[in-house]
C-alpha cells in the first residue's frame, strides 16, 4: 500500500484534536474529544497504542490483530484515566486500516469513516456509530434527513476507557491493486457530500486528491478539524520521498495531535 495523510485544524476550532498515522501497512485516523486539551491526549494515546502493528513482526506482547490493537488502545485510555482522574471524559474515535497478505482489514469505533473507491465507484466501508445512524438503521430517519439532523454528531461508541470496554467493528476485504481507500474524520464527511469526495478521489495523484479534499472542507466553512488519509493499493509503489525536515525524521509518520503539529502532512508506503 501507499498512504498519504493530511490534517488541518479547520477554521473554527482553536486546536487540532485529530491524530493520524500513515505506515507501511497500517493507516489510521483518530478524532479526539473531551474539552480542554483532553481530546488531543486521547487521540494521541490511542494512536500510539496501535502503531506497533505497522511492524509485521512485532515483539513480545504486542497485539497481533487490528481489533485487538484497538481494544488495547481503549485499555491504555483506561490506565491513563486511572493515573490522572481529571482526564475522565476524554475519548476518541478510531478508524484504522491494515493490509496483511491479500486482505484489507478496516476496524472502527465512532464516526470517523473509511470509504473505498473501486473501479471509479465510491462506497462507504464503515457505518457511523452515531445516534443518527442508529435511527436510520431502524427506519426512523431517512438518510436524507440524517444529513441535516441537529444531533448528527452524537456518537454512541468511542474509545473512552470505560469499565465496560468498547465494541470494535471490523470489515475484511480482498486487497485489490488499484483500490483506493479514504480514511477521514467528520471534519470532512460532515461538510462534504459523497459525490464531491468521489470526484476528488478520482484524481490519480494522492497528494492532489488530499489537497482537493481539504480545500472542499475549507470551502464549506471547516467547522471542525479535518483529517484525511488516502491509501492506494499498488503492486509497485514509488519510492517514499525524503522527510522534509529533521523534526519529521524523528517522528515521520504521525500527524496532528499525535505529533503536536496542527497542520501536517506525511506519506509512506510499500508494495502489497
Ligand atoms: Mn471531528
Amino acid at each position: 500500500m501507499w498512504a498519504v495523510g493530511r490534517t488541518h485544524p479547520g477554521l473554527r476550532r482553536p486546536s487540532n484534536e485529530d491524530s493520524a498515522f500513515v505506515g507501511h501497512r497500517l493507516a489510521l485516523v483518530a478524532d479526539g474529544m473531551g474539552g480542554h486539551d483532553f481530546g488531543e491526549v486521547a487521540s494521541t494515546i490511542a494512536t500510539g497504542a496501535v502503531v506497533g502493528l505497522d511492524d509485521p513482526n512485532p515483539g513480545g506482547e504486542e497485539p497481533r490483530t487490528l481489533s485487538a490493537a484497538v481494544v488495547a488502545a481503549d485499555e491504555q485510555l483506561r490506565e491513563a484515566i486511572a493515573r490522572t482522574p481529571a482526564l475522565r471524559g476524554m475519548g476518541t474515535t478510531m478508524t484504522a486500516l491494515l493490509v496483511q497478505d491479500d486482505e484489507v482489514t478496516v476496524a472502527h469505533v465512532g464516526d470517523s469513516r473509511a470509504y473505498l473507491l473501486h473501479d471509479g465507484e465510491l462506497s462507504q466501508v464503515t457505518s457511523d456509530h452515531t445516534v443518527v445512524q442508529l435511527l436510520v438503521d431502524r427506519g426512523i430517519l431517512t438518510p436524507e434527513q440524517a444529513v441535516s439532523h441537529p444531533r448528527g454528531n452524537l456518537i454512541t461508541n468511542a474509545l473512552q476507557g470505560e469499565p465496560e470496554g468498547v465494541h470494535v467493528e471490523s470489515v475484511v476485504r480482498p486487497a485489490h491493486p488499484g483500490d483506493r481507500y479514504l480514511l477521514c474524520s467528520d471534519g470532512l464527511s460532515d461538510v462534504v457530500a459523497d459525490p464531491a469526495i468521489r470526484e476528488a478521489l478520482l484524481v490519480s495523484d494522492p497528494d492532489t486528491a488530499l489537497d482537493r479534499l481539504v480545500a472542499l472542507a475549507l470551502d464549506a466553512g471547516a467547522p471542525d478539524n479535518i483529517t484525511c488519509v488516502v491509501v492506494d493499493l499498488r503492486a509497485d509503489p514509488p519510492d517514499p520521498p525524503d522527510p522534509p525536515d529533521p523534526a519529521e525524521r524523528a517522528a515521520p509518520y504521525l500527524l496532528g495531535a499525535a505529533r503536536d503539529v496542527a497542520d501536517d502532512h506525511a506519506s509512506r508506503g510499500t508494495a502489497v
